[in-house]
């Protein structure tokens, strides 16, 4: 058995110590490799980073299984306990020194998120969530904004290892630009979830996203009050599927018709 509470400490304070490697790269460390193509990179730090978190949640958790964005295998998401883990999400800005990435550690029990946490360790901010126990900012309980849309900022991603989604993106920037205060491209889908989770932003969409830049995320926001959906309108898919996202308060989803004026019904990949 394991219990959620001391889960989220444990993800909480593994989240904290990656952030210190994260923070420790030097200019001239950053070299950066190309996974899939040149949008698409890993550095040493990805993998450093990885092997850490792994190492010092098996240390706790000897028979947790574990699905991470620079595994080449992975273990099953039903498992008892399973950690998604995103070592670096907002790869591209860390390889270009933009201080805008964060580590991402998300924990199913049973194939249900659980435990979330996601730590930026260039505002220090770390955020946190438990099913059922509500979500937080370094401690402090969060929540989704209720102002309306045209009042909030509209942060999005812009799948960029899917160029062919390019048109589909910027076609929902053009259409929303207008309904909202601004919009903001921030670079790490862990965060975009989570700026919206602290009423920061109103809402989140991108066309193209993994499990691991959503498992944690998802549930912090939800824990704040949040929703999110594929384009379909559908729950998001949490068995390893790529996805697209729209998230934010209920009444922000709604006020950006994306769900009532985009017709998406192959986003899951
Ligand atoms: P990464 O930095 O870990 O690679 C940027 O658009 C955000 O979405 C980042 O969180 C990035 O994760 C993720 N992302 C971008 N394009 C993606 C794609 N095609 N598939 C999966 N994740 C993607
Ligand atoms: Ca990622």
């Amino acid at each position: 058995m394991y219990d959620k509470k001391e889960v989220l400490e444990t993800m909480r304070s593994v989240a904290l110590e990656c952030g210190k490697i994260i923070r420790s790269a030097k200019e001239e460390h950053v070299a950066a490799a190309e996974k899939t193509d040149f949008r698409n990179l890993v550095t040493a730090y990805d993998i450093k980073v990885q092997e850490t978190a792994v190492a010092l949640l098996k240390a706790k958790y000897p028979s947790a299984s574990f699905f991470c964005e620079e595994n080449d295998e992975q273990d099953d998401l039903k498992a008892e306990c399973v950690f998604i883990i995103d070592p670096i999400d907002g790869t591209a800005n860390f390889a270009n020194h933009m201080n805008m990435s964060c580590i991402s550690i998300g924990c199913f029990m049973n194939g249900v998120p659980t435990c979330a946490a996601v730590y930026d360790p260039y505002a220090d901010e770390l955020y946190s969530a438990a099913k059922g126990l509500g979500a937080a900012l370094n401690g402090r309980p969060i929540h989704v904004t209720d102002a309306p849309l045209e009042h909030t900022l509209v942060m999005f991603g812009t799948a960029p290892y899917n160029l062919d989604k390019a048109e589909r993106t910027f076609e929902k920037l053009k259409y929303i630009f207008p309904k909202c205060m601004d919009v903001r491209r921030r670079g790490s889908a862990e965060i975009d979830f989570c700026t919206v989770a602290c009423g920061r932003a109103g809402l989140f969409f991108e066309e193209v996203l993994s499990l691991w830049d959503f498992a944690a995320g998802m549930l912090i926001l939800e824990e704040a009050g949040g929703e999110a959906y594929t384009m379909m309108g559908t729950p998001l898919p949490l068995d390893g599927r790529k996805s697209n996202v729209v998230a934010g308060p209920r009444h922000c989803i709604e006020e950006s018709g994306l769900l009532r004026d985009f017709h998406d019904d192959d986003m899951i990949i």
